[in-house]
C-alpha cells in the first residue's frame, strides 16, 4: 500500500436519515484510516452526499421544497451524524456542486472521444399524469410469476422472481398510481462491453477485491469469450434532478454516473481549498485511491465505475472493499419492532457513540458477510469488555499513583518472584505465561501488537479486538495477582505497591494504543491521563517510568440496558418524543441530545410530536365527490368516487353516514389522502380516506376548502 492515500465511503443519498445500518461501513473505514494515521501515512479522508435521482427529485416534491433545500438540509444532517460517531472525514461536499458538473463532463467527453458512447433508443413505463419515465422501484404490480400484488417492477418479494417493469401484471405508477404506458426514448449508453478485457485485468491485481467479491465480478464477467456484460445506460431523460448532458437538452446523466464521480468532486475542493494538487495527486504512481462500500453497490464500483476511469484516462480504485449489511437482534432493522434506529436517535439519547463503534469493531472481519447487532450482548460485551477488563486496568492503579506517589511512576520495576509458567491462549496454543515479572508481561503486550497491527491492516477488527481483549485479561490477572489494595494497606510494600501499579499503567498505554483506532475519544482521555500528547503506533514502546500521570477521571460508563429500551422504544413510534432515561449518562459529559430527549418526555402526554419531513409523507390533496351512494350491508359506511384532477379517480369508503345523505354530497370538494396504500375490504379496494372532523360530541364535519380550489391540488 502507498504512502498517500484517497480513501472514500460510498455517498449516502439525500433522501433519508442516516441509521446504524449506513454506520457499519462508516466506522469500518474511518477504523482503518484512524489506523493508517496512527503509522504515520498519509490518508485524505472524502465523502459527500448523494444527491441526484427520481427519489430526490420526488422526496423533495412532496415534501413541498425544491431538491436543492431538500439536500441543503440533508447534508447538514449527515454530516452532523457521522461527526456524532466520530467518523472523521476531511471533507463532506455534495454531488450537486459545480466541481462534480465540471469533472462528470470532462469524463462524459473522454468517453465521446474514444467512441465509447453509443445512443440507443429504448421502450420503458411512462407515467402519463407525472408525465415522466418510471425508475423500476417507482412502478408495482402483480408478479408475473405468483401473482403476488404490489410487487415492485424489478423483482417479486414474495417468491423472489426477477422480471423487467413490462412483465408486471396490472402494473401502476406508485408516484401517481396512475396505469404507466409504454413509451420510447433515446438513451446514451456507455459501452461497458469494450471493457471487458481491461476489467479482468483490474479484477486481477492482489488485493482489489475481497475473495466473495472477486467470485462475483467472475459471475458478471462471465467466462473470457463468454462475456456477459451489457452496455450501460447512462442517461435519463427529464423530468430529472441531475446535470444535463452536454448538447443533449432534456436528457441527463443518470445518478450512478454522476456519483461516484463524487469522490473526486470532493476531493477536488479539498484540494483547493488546501493548496494541494488534485491532478498531480490523481497521475503520481505513489498514491492510491481505496473505496470503502457496502456489498448491496459492488456492482456499480467493480464493473462500471474502474471502466469509466479507465476509459477516461483516470487513476483506478487500487481497492475496492464492501461491508455486508446490519441485522438488529438477528432480523432486518424493522420499524415495528424500534430496531430502524437511527443515528440521531442513537446521540440524542445520550448512548456513547465509542460503544457502537466497539461493538461493530468486534463483529467486523474483511469479509463481505452481515454483522448483527444483538442490543443485548451489545450491552453486555461493552460493559464486559470496555469497562470491565481495559479501562478496570487504570480505575484499579491511578488512584494510587495519584494520592500515594504524588502522580509519578515508578523509576523501577517491582522485583518479582516465580519465574513464568504454562498458560493456555486462545491465539497461540499453549504459551509460556509471564509469571507476573513485568518485563515478560510488557514483552507480551508488545509482540500482540505486531499481530494486532496486521489486524487492523487486514480489517479484521474483530480479531485485533479479541487480542486487545485478551492482554487486557492478562493485565487484570497480574493486578488480580499483585492485589494493590492490599499492598496499600502496608507500608513496607510502598515500593511494590508503585511497581504493579505502574507496570498497570504502562500496560494500559499500550492497549490503549492498540485500541486508539475504534475509540478515539477514550484514547485522547487516556493521553491526558497519562501526559502524553499523542499516542501513535510506532511509538517507542519501551517502559515510562520515573513519568508523571494527571489525577484519574472516570473514563467510561456502563451501558445502562434501560438506554436500549428507550432507544426502541423511541424508534417505535418515530413521531413520538423518547422517552426519559433514568439511568446515569453515557459519557462524563451528558450530551445535549440526552437533555433533550427528557425534557421531550416531560412533556404533557398527546398528540406526538412530529418533524416536517413526516407531516411530508402524507400528500393531502383537493378531490371532487363525483358519486355517493351507501354501502350495502354496511351500517356505517358511503362509498365515494372522488376525482383527483390529474391524479385521476379513487374509491373511498367513509364512516360517516350517520352525519350525510350521500346524493347531498356529489359535487362537493373535500380533502383527501391521495397516497395511503390501497387496501382490499369486503365491498372492494380502498384507495385513499377523506378528511373530516369530530369531537366528544355527536357529529362529524367533512372538511372543504374554500371557493377556488380544484381537484389535484396540493394541501400543505
Ligand atoms: N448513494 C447508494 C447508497 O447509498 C449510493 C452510493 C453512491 S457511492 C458513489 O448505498
Ligand atoms: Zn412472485
Amino acid at each position: 500500500m502507498s504512502r498517500e492515500l484517497l480513501v472514500t465511503n460510498a455517498l449516502p443519498y439525500a433522501n433519508g436519515a442516516i441509521h446504524l445500518g449506513h454506520l457499519v461501513g462508516y466506522i469500518q473505514a474511518d477504523i482503518w484510516v484512524r489506523y493508517q494515521r496512527m503509522l504515520g501515512r498519509t490518508v485524505h479522508y472524502i465523502c459527500a452526499d448523494d444527491t441526484h435521482g427520481t427519489p430526490v427529485m420526488l422526496s423533495a416534491e412532496a415534501a413541498g421544497i425544491t431538491p436543492e433545500q431538500l439536500i441543503e438540509r440533508m447534508h447538514r444532517e449527515h454530516a452532523r451524524d457521522f461527526a456524532g460517531f466520530h467518523v472523521q472525514f476531511d471533507n463532506y461536499h455534495t454531488t450537486h456542486s459545480p466541481e462534480n458538473k465540471t469533472l462528470v463532463e470532462q469524463i462524459y467527453r473522454q468517453l465521446r472521444a474514444k467512441d465509447l458512447i453509443a445512443t440507443r433508443t429504448i421502450e420503458q413505463f411512462y407515467d402519463p399524469v407525472k408525465e415522466m419515465f418510471l425508475p423500476d422501484r417507482f412502478i408495482k404490480g402483480e408478479c408475473p410469476k405468483c401473482g403476488a400484488q404490489d410487487q415492485y417492477g424489478d423483482s417479486c418479494e414474495v417468491c423472489g422472481a426477477t422480471y423487467a417493469p413490462t412483465d408486471l401484471k396490472n402494473p401502476y405508477s406508485t408516484v401517481s398510481r396512475a396505469t404507466p404506458i409504454r413509451k420510447t426514448s433515446e438513451h446514451f449508453f456507455f459501452k461497458l462491453t469494450a471493457c471487458a478485457q481491461y476489467l479482468r485485468e483490474w479484477t486481477g491485481a492482489a488485493g482489489r477485491l475481497q475473495p466473495e467479491a472477486l467470485n462475483k465480478m467472475k459471475e458478471w464477467l462471465g467466462e473470457p469469450g463468454e462475456e456477459k456484460l451489457a452496455d450501460w445506460d447512462i442517461s435519463r431523460d427529464a423530468p430529472y434532478f441531475g446535470f444535463e448532458i452536454p448538447d443533449a437538452p432534456g436528457k441527463y446523466f443518470y445518478v450512478w454516473l454522476d456519483a461516484p464521480v463524487g469522490y473526486l468532486a470532493s476531493f477536488r475542493q479539498y484540494c483547493e481549498r488546501r493548496g494541494m494538487d488534485f491532478d498531480a495527486f490523481l497521475r503520481s504512481p505513489d498514491t492510491e485511491m481505496v473505496h470503502f462500500i457496502g456489498k448491496d453497490i459492488l456492482y456499480f464500483h467493480a464493473l462500471f465505475w474502474p471502466a469509466v476511469l479507465h476509459s477516461a484516462g483516470m487513476k483506478v480504485p487500487a481497492a475496492v472493499w464492501a461491508n455486508g449489511f446490519l441485522t438488529v437482534n438477528g432480523a432486518k432493522m424493522s420499524k415495528s419492532r424500534g430496531t430502524f434506529i437511527t443515528a440521531k436517535s442513537y446521540l440524542d439519547l445520550g448512548l456513547n457513540p465509542e460503544w457502537l463503534r466497539y461493538y461493530y469493531a468486534a463483529r467486523l472481519g474483511a469479509s463481505m458477510e452481515d454483522i448483527d447487532l444483538n442490543l443485548g450482548d451489545f450491552v453486555a460485551r461493552v460493559n464486559s469488555d470496555l469497562v470491565g477488563k481495559y479501562v478496570n486496568i487504570a480505575s484499579r492503579t491511578a488512584g494510587f499513583i495519584n494520592t500515594m506517589f504524588a502522580g509519578r511512576l515508578a523509576n523501577e520495576l517491582p522485583v518479582v518472584d516465580p519465574g513464568p509458567y504454562l498458560h493456555p491462549s486462545p491465539f497461540h496454543g499453549l504459551v509460556t505465561r509471564p509469571g507476573f515479572n513485568p518485563r515478560d508481561i510488557f514483552d507480551r503486550f508488545k509482540n500482540e501488537g505486531i499481530a494486532i497491527a496486521q489486524a487492523y491492516q487486514d480489517r479484521d477488527f474483530a480479531h485485533a479486538m479479541r487480542l486487545a481483549m485478551w492482554l487486557a485479561d492478562i493485565a487484570n490477572r497480574y493486578i488480580d495477582d499483585r492485589k494493590p489494595w492490599m499492598l496499600a494497606k502496608d507500608k513496607a510494600s510502598r515500593r511494590e505497591l508503585h511497581g504493579v501499579c505502574s507496570v498497570a499503567l504502562n500496560l494500559f498505554r499500550l492497549l490503549t494504543i492498540y485500541l486508539k483506532p475504534v475509540l478515539p475519544v477514550l484514547a485522547k482521555n487516556v493521553e491526558t491521563l497519562l501526559q502524553i500528547p499523542n499516542l501513535r503506533w510506532e511509538d517507542d514502546k519501551s517502559l515510562l517510568l520515573d513519568h508523571h500521570i494527571s489525577s484519574y477521571k472516570h473514563l467510561l460508563t456502563r451501558i445502562d440496558p434501560k438506554q436500549i429500551t428507550a432507544m426502541t422504544e423511541a424508534n417505535k413510534q418515530t413521531l413520538s418524543p423518547p422517552p426519559t432515561i433514568s439511568g446515569p449518562a453515557s459519557t462524563p459529559t451528558t450530551s445535549p441530545g440526552a437533555k433533550a430527549a427528557s425534557a421531550a418526555a416531560a412533556a404533557p402526554a398527546g398528540p406526538a410530536t412530529i418533524g416536517i419531513e413526516d407531516f411530508a409523507k402524507i400528500d393531502l390533496r383537493i378531490a371532487r365527490i363525483v358519486e355517493a351512494d351507501h354501502v350495502e350491508g354496511a351500517d356505517k359506511l358511503l362509498r365515494f368516487k372522488l376525482d383527483l384532477g390529474p391524479l385521476g379517480t379513487r374509491q373511498v369508503f367513509a364512516g360517516i353516514k350517520s352525519a350525510y345523505d350521500p346524493q347531498s354530497l356529489v359535487g362537493k370538494l373535500v380533502v383527501a389522502v391521495a397516497n395511503l396504500a390501497p387496501r382490499k375490504m369486503r365491498f372492494g379496494e380502498s384507495q385513499g380516506m377523506v378528511v373530516a372532523a369530530s369531537g366528544e360530541g355527536p357529529g362529524i364535519f367533512l372538511l372543504s376548502p374554500d371557493a377556488g380550489a380544484e381537484p389535484g391540488m396540493k394541501v400543505k
